[in-house]
């Protein structure tokens, strides 16, 4: 029996979303009430350009009597797989069927399949929570829903301002919830890998109960961003340069944790090195393989 240990463990990089590039940001202010803003086409509702619910005023975008689930999505985009949104939203009554606003990620241009984050506002600790769907050919599967860690929310009323921010990058599914003036929070996480492939960022109206009737719900100061994750493995020494994953194939068991079946660099001189940990035995053998793309951009 002989223990192999090649190499020490090294982690340096963090699961935070790397920003690749700034799609949407807008504020309303200079839009038009009741116009739908240029870019965005809805599926259900109407969803225009509001005088209420503004954080920068004087408006803000969304419905005024908005049905639970209506879509509106960000069409002038092009579809890619990896993507973020962040806003501010008034909290309107708690625990009532007062509306709010979530995200759509990674979704068709019809609304009918992709990722759902639905906040919810109760009116007791932690006060927060997040519902994450999935909607797969107009059939909607509730994949979990978290309460927002204790300090996101130190109290909460209608008329607060609620900050959010949802991301996906391949498999990991990303968010967080908290109020407006409170020291901006962690990111908490869920895997699935049911959609893949591309799509575009929009917007999702709910409300506080699972009811079906909603009063206005509104979002202000949006922005929507192509992002990556970094990839990450306990057992993996990334060297320091960005290396991530490419959101391409589904996530197997022997895959790099929350990766997909590929990781990328840009970089020249990338590398990374393995541990591995275990009992070898006669005849065994480690193999390992790696394909490069030889690149015409310059180096
Ligand atoms: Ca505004």
């Amino acid at each position: 029996m002989l223990s192999l240990k090649l190499l020490p463990i090294a982690v340096f990089l963090s699961s935070l979303p790397t920003l690749l590039g700034q799609i949407y940001q807008q504020n309303f202010d200079a839009l038009t009430a009741g116009t739908l803003p240029a870019g965005w086409t809805a599926n259900t509702g109407t969803w225009t350009v509001q005088t209420t619910g503004n954080f920068s005023s004087p408006n803000a975008f969304g419905e005024a009597a908005a049905g639970a689930r209506d879509t509106v999505m960000y069409t002038a985009m092009t579809a890619i797989a990896d993507m973020s949104m962040t806003g501010i939203e008034i909290v309107n009554t708690p625990d009532t069927m007062t509306g709010n606003i979530g995200c759509a990620l990674r979704a068709s241009d019809d609304g009918q399949n992709g990722y759902f984050v639905l906040p919810r506002f109760h009116v007791a600790a932690p006060y927060g929570e997040m519902f994450i769907f999935k909607r797969v050919a107009g059939v909607y599967t509730l994949l979990t829903n978290l309460p927002t860690p204790a300090g996101n929310f130190p109290s909460l009323a209608a008329g607060d301002f609620a900050r959010f921010k949802c991301a996906i990058s391949g498999s990991s599914i990303q968010w967080k919830l908290w109020r407006n003036g409170t020291a901006e929070p962690g990111y908490q996480t869920f895997t699935d890998s049911a959609i893949g492939g591309t799509g575009k960022a929009g917007l999702y109206s709910g409300n506080n109960l699972d009811g079906t009737t909603t009063g206005a719900s509104t979002v202000d100061d949006l922005r929507i961003d192509n992002v990556i994750f970094p990839v990450t493995d306990a057992n993996v020494f990334w060297s320091p340069y960005t290396w991530y994953s490419d959101g391409v194939g589904a996530v197997q068991p022997n895959n790099i944790n929350g990766g997909s079946t590929f990781a990328q660099s840009i970089y020249y001189g990338a590398y990374l090195k393995t541990k591995f940990t275990g009992t070898l035995r006669p005849a065994a053998f480690i193999a390992c393989s790696a394909s490069r793309k030889v690149a015409s951009g310059p180096f």
